[in-house]
């Protein structure tokens, strides 16, 4: 039975990456950081399950990741741990790089004096966050639209060109996190090379699920939809204010994400992989898909843009471009944009439908006292 420790147990992915383990007959060490309000809700079902143990420990300090390491013997080590907000990062810089970056060293550091060196095997997260303003242009056969650009034409003959990142993409981070993640790769990068450790990265584009935290632009919005059908959808209801609606996004499901992170760690040898569905679309096109299968077709009634939501430096465009992980890994996504949405909505519409449902019984026991 192999054991893996999962940094960042409680967060979207740390969940996800939970079950999968679980199923692929692993001992799971989740480790979450102390806090005054319980953050466990994702993995509530695995404290059930014997092969789940629950430490405590935080990736900022080393001592505690080394113990930890130390202990528990890992076959395999995920660092799903991050402050992975990107609005965020810009307004607490100095915690998001001590976290994101420095988090990363230290687990490194942690693995690379371990007397079991040879025997760890280690992911990190990275993101398409890191590609910035920055993308590759091919040119295309068939002349088409949307995620194309028309440049060039000569003598009557148009030329299209797809934009897109991939592995060799330069990076040109636009935000502390970013930034910090940046670090971190290179760090990956550095330690493979230098020491020999076998540790990859997985350059993964936005991904979503009915677990993504609300405070994503995603489940922002499918929480907004929920709580409004919940109301009656009650005309009265504060508005949905939201930033930017034309950046673009390649989102897909956080189920198929994990196992892309599982698999690079069943690899010889250690590389790094983009992860992506190959789509993108706007977070228009995200209130437009999500708003209709709540039957509301006029969605820019109902949303508010905020200058709170902006951020001081924007990343507009992404669009991974997956075919390394395809041909290397076989991994493919089964979950795209449209599922993806109607997925997120369609639960945050039964959530919020369930707890009004609660109040209300609760409501009236509260009345017949
Ligand atoms: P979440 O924000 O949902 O989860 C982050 C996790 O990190 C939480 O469990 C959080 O704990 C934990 N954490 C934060 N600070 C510390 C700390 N100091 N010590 C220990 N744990 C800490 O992120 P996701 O699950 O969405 O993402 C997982 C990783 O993948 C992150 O590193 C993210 O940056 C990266 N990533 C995510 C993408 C996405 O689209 N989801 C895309 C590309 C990369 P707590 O519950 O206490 O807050
Ligand atoms: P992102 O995800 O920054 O891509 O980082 P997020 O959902 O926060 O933003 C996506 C885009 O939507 C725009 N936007 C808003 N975003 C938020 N959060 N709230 C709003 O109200 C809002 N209105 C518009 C943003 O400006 C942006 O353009 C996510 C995180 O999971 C990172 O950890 C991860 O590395 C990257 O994806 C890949």
């Amino acid at each position: 039975m192999k054991t893996a420790i999962v940094f960042g147990v409680t967060g979207q992915d740390g969940s996800y990456l939970t079950d999968l383990l679980i199923s692929k007959n692993y001992t799971v060490v989740g480790v979450a950081r102390r806090s005054s309000v319980d953050t466990t809700e994702r993995i509530g079902e695995h404290q059930k399950n014997e092969n789940f143990i629950l430490v405590e420990g935080d990736i900022t300090d080393g001592f505690c990741v080394s113990d930890i390491i130390n202990k528990y013997e890992p076959d395999e080590v995920y660092n799903l741990a991050a402050q992975s907000h990107v609005g965020t990062s810009f307004k607490q810089p100095t915690l998001t790089w001590d976290v994101t970056a420095g988090g990363c060293l230290n687990i490194l550091e942690a693995i690379r004096v371990s007397p079991r060196v040879k025997d760890i095997r280690f992911y990190q997260a990275s993101s398409s966050e890191m590609f910035g303003k920055n993308f590759t242009v091919i040119a295309e056969t068939e002349e088409s639209v949307g995620d194309s650009l028309i440049v060039g034409i000569t003598e009557g003959s148009t030329t299209t060109y797809k934009k897109y990142q991939d592995e060799d993409t330069a990076f040109m981070p636009q935000s502390p996190y970013a930034i910090a993640k940046l670090a971190a790769h290179h760090l990956v990068r550095n330690y493979r090379d230098s020491y020999g450790i076998h540790a990859s990265s997985g350059i993964l584009f936005n991904h979503e699920s009915e677990r993504r935290g609300e405070n994503f632009v995603t489940r922002k919005i499918t929480k907004w939809i929920g709580r409004f059908v919940a109301s009656g959808k009650d005309e009265s209801y504060p508005k949905l204010r939201l930033g930017n609606l034309k950046a673009r996004r390649d989102w897909g499901h956080a189920k198929d994400y994990v196992r892309g992170m599982w698999l690079m760690l069943q690899e010889e040898e250690p590389d790094d992989y983009v992860i992506a569905t190959g789509e993108t679309h706007s977070v228009e096109e995200f209130l437009e898909c999500s708003f209709g299968y709540a039957g509301i077709d006029n969605w820019s009634e109902y949303v508010y843009i905020d200058p709170e939501f902006f951020r001081p430096a924007e990343v507009d465009y992404l669009l991974g471009n997956p075919a390394k992980a395809r041909e290397e890994l076989g991994w493919e996504p089964e979950i795209k944009f449209r599922r993806l949405a109607e997925l997120m909505t369609e639960a945050d519409i039964d959530e919020e439908l369930r707890r009004s449902s609660l109040q209300e019984v609760s409501d009236g026991c509260l009345e017949a006292r």
